[in-house]
């Protein structure tokens, strides 16, 4: 099949150009912008506010049965600069699920990874590979590569929470795979805690000597529950100086990130604080689990200020600087691509001096 074919003023070169194109063929001398200073990315800094996020997906919650579209009721945030793909950013899919009371979203798995973070309500389960595990605010639960994952809400009330998955990183690799789960409706199990709990969230430092496997390359906690998080918060604002503190959520064991594509971090910020502007390789996306204030993402004349309200999803570009200043006390949950550039050696980070900002 040809491919893009280039004119030339001269004859022969017309020609060539000619027959370059119908092999399928370009000349590199003729290509503009494979090799950049500094990142072009189509992405740009966006907010949906929580406001919307509930509201319509409420309203899909009253129009669109769970079973409708892949068994998940689900509004893609879709970044304005990615030409209608449903990405926040080019690496990261994120989203909101609402799932009314007594649905049930049946079990699947898939090669791309997806994690949960709860905003507000509890009451959901969501089952990782049969294990119960429950959701609450605040809380951060994963499901990791390639584990069959089902939802269902026993209780009258309607949840919604935002889910993140790696999916542009998987797609663009050509390496999805999916399969439902078994036909027969499981049992909709709860317990009060869930396996991976019970033999991995024993408390700071206390790892099992003869627990189960280890899964390869990711963590074998499967839930990160707001009061520990928030009480390292805190003990963190106690130990050092000025009002902000943040967090990463590791692999209790072996360290490192929850997975392999998707670091998770939490950060508190005290009112009147802000953050100096940072930017990093690789996309980014921040949720407000408490708070009001300013995030300023971008520098110069694309720099973008948006307000910050519980609930509010926000996409943070590839090299995009951001910087977060509080009202009231302000939480913010953020997760991004960055074990995989680190993995590539391609992860770059720098605070932006304030004047360029
Ligand atoms: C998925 O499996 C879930 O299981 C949510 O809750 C969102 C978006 C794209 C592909 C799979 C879920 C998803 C998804």
């Amino acid at each position: 099949m040809a491919t893009r074919r280039f004119e030339a003023t001269e004859p022969e070169l017309a020609a060539l150009y000619e027959d370059l194109s119908e092999t399928s063929l370009q000349p590199l001398w003729e290509l503009r912008g494979l090799l950049t200073p500094t990142p072009v990315v189509r992405g740009v800094p966006y907010r949906w506010a929580g406001e919307h996020l509930r509201e319509l997906g409420a309203r899909a919650g009253e129009l669109v049965p769970v079973d409708r579209g892949g068994d998940r009721r689900v509004l893609a945030c879709c970044n304005p600069g990615l030409d209608g793909a449903p990405y926040a950013v080019s690496t990261l899919w994120a989203a909101v699920q609402y799932l009314r009371g007594f649905e049930m979203a049946p079990a699947h798995r898939h090669t791309p990874a997806a994690l949960r973070f709860v905003v507000e309500g509890e009451g959901v389960w969501t089952l990782v590979d049969g294990d119960p595990v429950r959701m609450s605010t605040g809380d951060l639960v994963l499901t990791p590569s390639w584990t069959f994952h089902e939802h269902h809400n026993p209780t009258a009330d309607p949840m919604i929470w935002m889910d993140v998955l790696d999916l542009p990183v998987v797609a663009a690799l050509d390496a999805v795979f999916f399969e439902p789960g078994p036909s027969e409706e499981t049992a909709r199990t709860t317990a009060p805690r869930s396996s991976s709990e019970a033999w991995f969230g024993g408390g700071p430092g206390l790892v099992p000597v003869d627990g189960p496997a280890l899964p390869a390359r990711r963590s074998p906690l499967l839930a990160y529950r707001w009061a520990d998080t928030e009480r390292a918060l805190e003990a963190q604002l106690a130990a050092r100086t000025g009002g902000h503190a943040r967090i990463r959520y590791s692999d209790p064991v072996r360290g490192g990130d929850v997975m392999p594509t998707m670091r998770c971090e939490m950060e508190r910020l005290r009112p009147g604080t802000t953050t100096a502007p940072v930017r990093q390789t690789g996309g980014q996306v921040t949720c407000v689990l408490h708070g009001t204030g300013r995030i300023t993402v971008g520098s110069g004349d694309q720099a973008q200020v948006f307000d910050l309200a519980p609930g509010d999803i926000v996409a943070i570009p590839s090299w995009a600087p951001r910087s977060v200043s509080a009202d009231t006390q302000l939480d913010l949950f953020t997760t991004s691509d960055a074990p995989v550039l680190e993995a590539l050696n391609l992860f770059r980070t720098e605070t932006v001096a304030e004047a360029s900002a």
